[in-house]
């Protein structure tokens, strides 16, 4: 089991801000470093609140019963009344009193909640459909100008400070999509589309995962959230609607092998590599993670994963290829072109 621990410290390196909040406690649900999880984390904290008092009022209580009867011994075919003698009966009604009284408040505040995060405060300009697969999310950016259209994978740049708004497609099986710095739980259902909304604060990286059990890869079904300042936001939406350019020399020949052996499944944005069943690859050298924020994008881990992507994700839905070295080679040099 050295791999999982191994992957840990990945996730750090990944989100490459060792010492910040975002990095150091990258699923911490506690703090908040957006809009909705503003608004939501004064309940969580006060339902936390609320079962832990619970906890110890009930353990309090059975401790104080069992102190008090040290003698009790049951008796074959005896019912244990209670009795109006020593208070019992008022002591029911004034529990059963108080827990309602928290139940319907809990209630109240987590319905005014909702109410308030359903919407954004503003309408969102940015449009992001996400949709889930075992073990991996499709991002495409929408617009009303199709031709501004494009898709991604695993890594969701968003400008900072404003809302953005997104429609949570549901896939092979339930998944659901947390990014837990910033809010907006929801799950991904087969057949269904969800939408939610998410602000962050200011720009950074949060790291996301996938919430539901999904499968034996769950636990590397994450995802990272780039949160950048509008202008490098939209520097960054116009590199994804630019083609890679043309592959020279070795690359070129890994072209044409990445159509035949990959293409079925992954896209490259003007190329005839068209498949849907993979990540859209058109800019994968600006990703700063690959396979669902399991391992850093550097050429070393790169060649890793398309060699033997079943050593690192057993049961993912890319096989070893059967490929020699030479021709893995010339497709690791292509890949590194898609800029
Ligand atoms: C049968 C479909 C299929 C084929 C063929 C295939 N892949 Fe994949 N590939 C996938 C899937 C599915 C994933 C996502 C795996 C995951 O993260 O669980 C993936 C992930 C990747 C990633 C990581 C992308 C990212 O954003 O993290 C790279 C790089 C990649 N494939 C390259 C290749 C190359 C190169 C080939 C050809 C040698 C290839 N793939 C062939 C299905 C395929
Ligand atoms: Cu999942």
């Amino acid at each position: 089991m050295r791999l999982p621990r191994a992957l840990g410290g990945w996730g750090v390196a990944i989100t490459g801000l060792a010492g910040d909040a975002r990095a150091s406690q990258p699923l911490n649900y506690l703090v908040s470093h957006g809009l909705q999880n503003d608004v939501t984390l004064p309940l969580t904290k006060a339902l936390i609140a609320v079962s832990l008092t619970v906890v110890l009022i009930i353990g309090l209580l059975i401790v104080a019963a069992i102190l008090r009867r040290p003698g009790l011994q049951p008796v074959a075919g005896a019912r244990l009344e209670v009795g109006p003698e020593g208070g019992g009966l008022s002591w029911i009604w004034i529990g059963v009193g108080l827990s309602s009284l928290v139940l319907l408040a809990s209630i109240a505040w987590t319905v005014a909640v909702l109410g308030q995060t359903v919407h954004p405060p503003s309408k969102p300009k940015t449009r992001i459909e996400v949709t889930a697969h075992q073990w991996w999310w499709e991002v495409r950016y929408v617009d009303e100008n199709p031709a501004l259209d494009f898709a991604t994978a695993d890594e969701i740049h968003i400008p900072a400070g404003e809302p953005v708004a997104f429609k949570l497609i549901g896939g092979d099986v339930i998944h659901s999509f947390w990014v837990p710095l910033l809010g907006g739980k929801t799950d991904l259902i087969p057949g269904l589309t969800n939408e939610s909304w998410l602000q962050a604060d200011t720009p950074g990286t949060y790291r996301g995962q996938c919430a539901e059990y999904c499968g034996a890869q769950h636990a590397h079904m994450a995802f990272l959230v780039v949160a950048q300042s509008p202008q490098d936001f939209r520097r960054w939406r116009d590199s994804q609607l630019q083609s890679p350019a043309a592959p020279q020399g070795e690359a070129a020949q890994g072209a044409q092998l990445f159509t035949m052996h990959c293409g079925s499944c992954h896209s490259v944005r003007g190329t005839d590599a068209g498949g849907v069943l993979g990540p859209d690859l058109s800019h994968l050298m600006q990703r700063q993670s690959l396979a669902a924020a399991t391992l850093p994008n550097d050429p070393a881990h790169l060649s890793q994963w398309v060699s033997d992507p079943q050593a690192i994700k057993p049961g993912a839905y890319m096989q070893k290829p059967e490929l020699t070295a030479a021709e893995l080679a010339a497709i690791r040099a292509y890949l590194g072109t898609l800029r």
